[in-house]
């Protein structure tokens, strides 16, 4: 595979599309994946790993789910793209619809990204306002005015911020620690007359899992609503992840807008962005916003998307997948606690995150006392038993509905002989 790294890097920057698969948070050269197949993925090599990255978290089904492949190929018998309106666009804004409770329109785009600087350009043009609020720690993509504190790679590679972005353009951004209520009702009473919206995580997973304190959510929607600010929920990883409505649903928290991305693609690039129809109604071709995609609703995207939502949509799905997810991590626990390893995990849903830390970790100063060393020997270490992690601290584990108990008993007795050797 270092041949094929090194015949990468004479044409991509890093050999990679997207600066966290380099693996250079875990100090070697990355895999090359050839196939995924369940909860495996197989290197160039022919090497299996139980996959606890799942591209990052689309993959719920896992890899080549059979009916997701096979609505595909029949979407791939039709065409690939029209630049026109589908009936497939419909089904799929029809179910994130009746899905998710803050949503009453929708717009696809093409990822989490564009998603987010929609929202928060449509949170602009419906207030008339033009600062918003962050949370150190969260990731919203990397249009510029979002890359500042970000999390998930921006953290992984120690710069919060990023090259190349004006100082003008984070001007408009307020940042203020996550879960830090006290500090936000402060920024907000101080600022509300210009702030347009509060942008947020609500399971934060770029920073590795940090969850909501108690209250926390609650409380930013009250102080939101009583200065008219846009309440965006940044959900493209939480969305159809932790429940079928997404955190909002779980913690029974309606924000104005929130951001997909990630399940509803089933693996294909989709993003999307919807909300209160009064605000949705503001964009163009009805109102004044203009945001625009060539491949926005693709048929192909959106067929993988759609099935994978039907799919979701049955009863007991997420029960299950929560309940196996709380095992697992109880065994790993209780392998720390049986080796005397300082570790923490935060885990909800299907999401969890071993930070190599004796702290609790409740926001991105917490988070960043981790043992990024320890985080990298025991990815080195799991890798070499044929578990595939996330590479970096900060990001976040997935369980897929496919994953076996006999991978879960591998992952657990892996973690133990890893962590032994960390003493
Ligand atoms: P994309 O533009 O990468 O589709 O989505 C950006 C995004 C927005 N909001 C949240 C909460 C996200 O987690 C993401 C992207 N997540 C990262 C991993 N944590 C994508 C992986 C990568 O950058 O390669």
């Amino acid at each position: 595979m270092d041949k094929l790294f090194r015949e990468a890097q004479k044409y991509i920057p890093g050999g990679v599309n997207s600066p966290v698969r380099a693996f250079k948070a875990v100090g070697s050269n990355p895999l090359f994946i050839e196939r995924g197949i369940g909860s495996k993925v197989y290197d160039t090599d022919g090497c299996e790993y139980v996959d606890y990255v799942l591209s990052w978290g689309p993959l719920i089904l896992g890899h080549s789910y059979p009916q997701v492949i096979k609505k595909v190929r029949e979407a791939l018998e039709k065409g690939t793209s029209f630049g026109a309106p589908t009936p497939g666009e419909t089904e799929l804004a029809r179910m994130m619809v009746e899905a998710v409770p803050g949503i009453e329109k929708v717009r696809l785009v093409n990822s989490g990204t564009e998603a987010a600087m929609s929202a928060v350009r449509l949170s602009r043009g419906y207030t008339g306002r033009d600062k918003i609020v962050k949370f150190e720690g969260c990731y919203h993509g990397h249009a510029d005015y979002l890359l500042v504190k970000a999390g998930s790679g921006a953290t992984t590679f120690g710069f919060p911020n990023s090259a190349g972005v004006p100082q003008d353009f984070t001007r408009n951004t307020i940042l203020i620690p996550y879960n830090d209520i006290i500090a936000t009702e402060r920024v907000v009473k101080e600022n509300h007359r210009e702030i347009a919206a509060v942008i947020i995580e609500p399971v934060a997973g770029n920073m590795g899992v940090v969850l909501p304190q108690d209250g926390f959510l609650q409380k930013l929607r009250e102080i939101t609503k009583k200065y008219g600010i846009v309440l965006i929920f940044d959900e493209v990883i939480t969305g159809f992840r932790i429940s079928y409505g997404g955190a909002q649903q779980y913690f029974r928290v309606i924000p104005d807008l929130t951001c997909l991305g990630k399940i509803i693609g089933g693996g294909l690039p989709v993003g999307a962005y919807g909300g209160k129809r009064e605000i949705m109604d503001y964009l163009s071709p009805l109102g004044p916003v203009y945001q625009a995609g060539t491949l926005s609703g693709n048929p192909i995207a959106v067929a993988a998307g759609a099935q994978s939502l039907k799919l979701l949509s049955q009863p007991g799905v997420y029960k299950k997948l929560e309940e196996r997810t709380r095992s697992l991590v109880e065994s790993l626990r209780e392998n720390a606690r049986k080796l005397k390893v300082d570790m923490h995990i935060n885990q909800i849903g299907s999401m969890f995150t071993l930070f190599f830390s004796s702290y609790k970790v409740y926001d991105y100063k917490s988070a960043k006392k981790s043992n990024e060393k320890k985080f990298a020997q025991y990815f080195q270490g799991m890798l070499k038993k044929g578990i595939y992690l996330p590479c970096s601290q900060f990001e976040t584990n997935f369980l897929s509905l496919v994953h076996t108990e006999e991978d879960i008993e591998k992952t657990i007795k892996a973690n133990y002989e890893i962590l032994r050797t960390l003493k």
